[in-house]
């Protein structure tokens, strides 16, 4: 009887440590999962391709904080910058000219951390009609 009594604790105990690991692990990964979320410092990144079409994609929806790599796949330059034309004052410090005082060369790429929420339209300042849309959510 002791010996039954004994396997009887072994798998009493087994089964409480399963049930702390995985309905503990469960909790945790839902707990890491809101922390994303809610983290505007979780570090995540985007990339838009500027071709001889235009941006691609031409709307983007990103979290506030996001860092958008810019990539010129034309053998042109690129001076990608905020709405409106010429003036750029929507989103003033999106701005490639004035960011890096100069155009993106061709296979060249620009990053640019989007930290305001709200939906901001920008083109190629030398392209202007090549215009494209992001969208900064919470
Ligand atoms: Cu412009």
């Amino acid at each position: 009887m002791k010996i039954l009594a004994y396997i009887v604790g072994v798998v009493a105990v087994l089964g409480g440590f399963t049930y702390l690991i995985f309905g503990g692990a469960t909790t945790v990964s839902m707990e890491t999962d809101s922390t994303t979320e809610s983290n505007p410092y979780q570090p995540s990144t985007a990339m838009v391709e500027y071709s001889a079409g235009g941006f691609e994609p031409r709307e983007i929806k990103v979290k506030r904080g996001t860092t958008v790599d810019f990539v010129n796949r034309t053998d042109m330059p690129l001076w990608a910058a905020s709405d409106p034309h010429p003036e750029h004052t929507d989103y003033p410090e999106l701005d490639a000219g004035v960011m890096t005082g100069e155009h993106v060369k061709p296979g060249k790429d620009f990053q640019f951390k989007f930290d305001k929420i709200g939906t901001w339209k920008y083109h190629n300042h030398s392209v202007p009609e090549h215009t494209a849309t992001i969208t900064v959510t919470e």
